[in-house]
Order: C-alpha cells, then structure tokens, then sequence
C-alpha cells in the first residue's frame, strides 16, 4: 500500500551485498586457467554475438555501460544475478541431486536464525499482519527412513512482500528461524502468509525490466534450506497453488513440484503439509 514505508533499492542492495560477502565463498580457487578461459570466452561470445545480431549502437553500448555502473553502486549485484542468472546454475546442479527439488537461494538469507525446536512460531510482531498459515512435514532420507536431527532454515517475506533485514520498518529477525525437527523428522511450523515479491522499482534491476516492458514480480514463497548430519542440504522454496506471477516468476524459480495447495482450517488458519527427502553423502 502507499502508506507502507518502503525499503530503498539502494538499502536493500546495500544489505544484500554485505549478506553476501559475509558468507564464504570459497570452491571455485582451483578453478583451471583453460576453464575460466572456455567459460569467459563463451560469455564474450553471447556478448558479442548479441551486438552483431541486433546491430547494437554506441549509444546502447555507452547506456549500457552507465547501467552496469549504478547496479554496482546500488548494490544490486546480488539482486540482478540471483533473478536474472542463479536458476540456470541451480539447473545445472541439479542434475545430480536426488531428493526433493531445490530451487534458487536468493539475495536475501541471513545464517545464524533463531533456532526453535518444533512445534515452532516464528519469530513475528505482536500484530503480525497477514493470514496464518501451518506448515507442517516430515523429513526423510532417500529410502524413506525418518531423518532425525533435521534443521529447516525458513525464511520470508511478510503479508506485504518485505523481508526483515532488507526493509528498515521490518524488526530483525521477522520472519526467519532455524526450526529443528523432532527425532522423527517431524516438524510444524506457525507463521503467516506471505505476499508475492516485487523487485525494487527505484533501482537500476528494476529500472531494466521496465525499459524491457517485464514485470518485476516473484510468486509468494518460502524459503528454505533442509539440513541434517550426514545428508546433502537442500536449498528450496515453496509456492501456493494459484497464486499470482506463479506462471511468470521474473526469477524463473518456480518447480511443479514445489506448490503448496493450503487448506483453510476451521479456526481459519490455512495449513499445509510438506515432506522433505533428502539424500544421504
Ligand atoms: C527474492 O525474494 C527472491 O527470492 C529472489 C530469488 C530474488 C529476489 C527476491
Ligand atoms: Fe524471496
């Protein structure tokens, strides 16, 4: 709504960046100078390819250019790739994972969540706005087994799109929690609703898909990553059945497989349930 008080582009990319700096990085050092050669040529190419076809002028060359300046300067590094690049990546890795489907991380998780045993509420304002909604599940292994020891890092934007630690009137720690499993697996999870993410309009990420006539919208969603001893961890996220951009998310994140469908309880909750298989390393 126009009375929300609404993050900057420049806040949000800001805190993105220092996210993800934050975290480590490191497996791609013994990368090979024949890889880096064939990988970078290959882009170039694309690059290049791009501006022969379409005949590109110097004064797209030099928009461009401008363009990538204010995305590093607005911090939106982060934001740009993760839409625009991270669920080809993930495609690719995924073609050697079993279990439940992953999906793209994202630009704005943040380690180091409450951990709360389950039966969990996440951590939320008094008067949380937006509908409440049950999650619940259990987490097993490949052969069917009951993982015991299972963490669900979850974490979401609220009833109007916004995700604590990237929007300044958002407490932090809104919305996030590492809720570990019962012996079982077993978990179930008390939060609220949330809406569909719009990519900030004020920065130069949004300021793109404008000029190209996109929309700058991601279906509503969880987001997760399941993690037990010994299994491979799953990075994912969770959609809702019908709801909107689920048939044109801008990041391209969506999986069939990932769709929730919530029941409304009596007590008017909605509820809904989610197993997790995860596969043993
Ligand atoms: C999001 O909330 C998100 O999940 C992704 C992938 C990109 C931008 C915002
Ligand atoms: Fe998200």
């Amino acid at each position: 709504s126009t009375t929300q008080p609404s993050p900057t582009a420049a806040g949000s990319g800001a805190s993105a960046t220092e996210a993800f700096r934050a975290r480590s990085h490191a497996g791609a050092g013994g990368t090979s100078q024949e890889r880096v050669a064939t990988v970078v040529k290959a882009v170039l190419d694309g690059v290049h390819a791009a501006i022969t076809a379409h005949q590109v002028t110097y004064a797209e060359f030099s928009a461009a250019k401008q363009w990538l300046i204010d995305v590093g300067e607005g911090g939106e590094w982060p934001l740009l790739l993760d839409v625009f690049v991270e669920h080809e990546v993930e495609e690719v890795a995924a073609q050697h994972q079993q279990g439940t489907k992953g999906t793209i991380l994202g630009p704005y998780y943040l380690p180091g969540a409450t951990r709360l045993p389950s039966v969990a509420t996440l951590p939320m304002r008094d008067d949380e706005p937006g509908t409440p909604l049950v999650f619940a599940g259990q987490v097993r292994d490949t052969t069917g087994e009951p993982v015991p020891a299972a963490e669900l890092d979850l974490w979401h934007a609220d009833h109007a799109g916004y995700y604590s630690g990237f929007a300044p009137h958002v407490p932090a720690g809104n919305l996030r929690g590492v809720v570990v499993a019962d012996d079982e697996g077993r978990f179930e999870i008390s939060t609220v609703q949330p809406a569909p993410y719009q990519i900030p309009t004020d920065g130069p990420t949004g300021r793109l898909v404008e000029a190209a006539g996109w929309h700058p919208w991601r279906p509503a969603h969880l987001h997760l990553i399941v993690r037990a001893p010994g299994h491979r961890p799953i990075t994912t996220q969770l959609y809702f059945a019908g709801g909107d951009w689920l048939d044109s998310d801008v990041a391209q994140a969506t999986k069939p497989e990932l769709v929730l469908a919530p029941q409304r309880q009596e007590d008017g909750r909605l509820r809904s349930e989610y197993d997790f298989v995860l596969e043993p390393v």
